[in-house]
């Protein structure tokens, strides 16, 4: 498995169409695994596939150890609203309240290319629908009102900075640790 890196915002890939998964090759098989690795890396609980680069409609989320591969999503059910915060792993140190859905019930294919429906509630189905908006080009900002986007904006022309290429290199511990022992020897 592989860390992928994680495209930040300013990266034309996040506002772009996604297509469809026609079906769940090894190769996308190996794209959710390292998806996976590339979240629990960044210490997320979701990841959509345009963060990494690609164009599929696909994304993973675990939250509460229940692992979550949903391709082609499409919403059911949604139930109540709820405001809560959210960050994003394309935007780095950037927080906002966003209303969401407090339940959802999202179609789509799983890891194998069967048909499922996923039923979440709270912290889940918000990550859901967060994932889902990535497939669709929209970020959290997009959601907060005219002063706090603007603030979150002005706090991100100094964050991104550090990201000139407008990506994000992760480094698995496994890697760190390997690396302070090369540099000991
Ligand atoms: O898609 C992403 O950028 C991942 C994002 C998902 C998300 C987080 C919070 C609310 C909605 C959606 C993250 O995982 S950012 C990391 C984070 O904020 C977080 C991590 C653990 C628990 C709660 C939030
Ligand atoms: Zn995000």
């Amino acid at each position: 498995m592989s860390v992928l890196d994680i495209h930040v915002l300013g990266a034309p890939i996040l506002r772009q169409e996604t297509q469809p998964v026609a079906e769940m090759t090894d190769e996308l098989r190996r794209l959710v695994d390292d998806m996976f690795e590339t979240m629990h890396v960044a210490k997320g609980i979701g990841l959509a596939a345009p963060q990494v680069g690609r164009r599929e409609r696909l994304f993973v989320a675990d939250v509460d150890d229940r692992p979550i591969v949903l391709a082609n999503p499409e919403i059911v059910l949604a139930e109540g609203t709820a405001r809560g915060e959210e960050g994003c792993l394309s935007i780095p140190e950037i927080y906002g309240d966003v209303d969401r859905a407090v339940r959802v019930v999202m179609r789509g294919l799983d890891r194998d290319g069967q048909p499922v429906e996923v039923e979440a509630t709270d912290l889940l189905a918000r990550c859901m629908q967060h994932e889902l908006d990535h497939l669709n080009g929209k970020l959290f900002l997009d959601h907060l009102g005219l002063f706090k986007r603007r603030s979150a904006m002005q706090k991100w022309e100094r964050e991104k900075q550090k990201y000139p290429a407008l990506r994000r290199g992760l480094i698995a511990a496994k890697d760190v640790a390997a690396q302070h022992n090369d540099e000991a020897l």
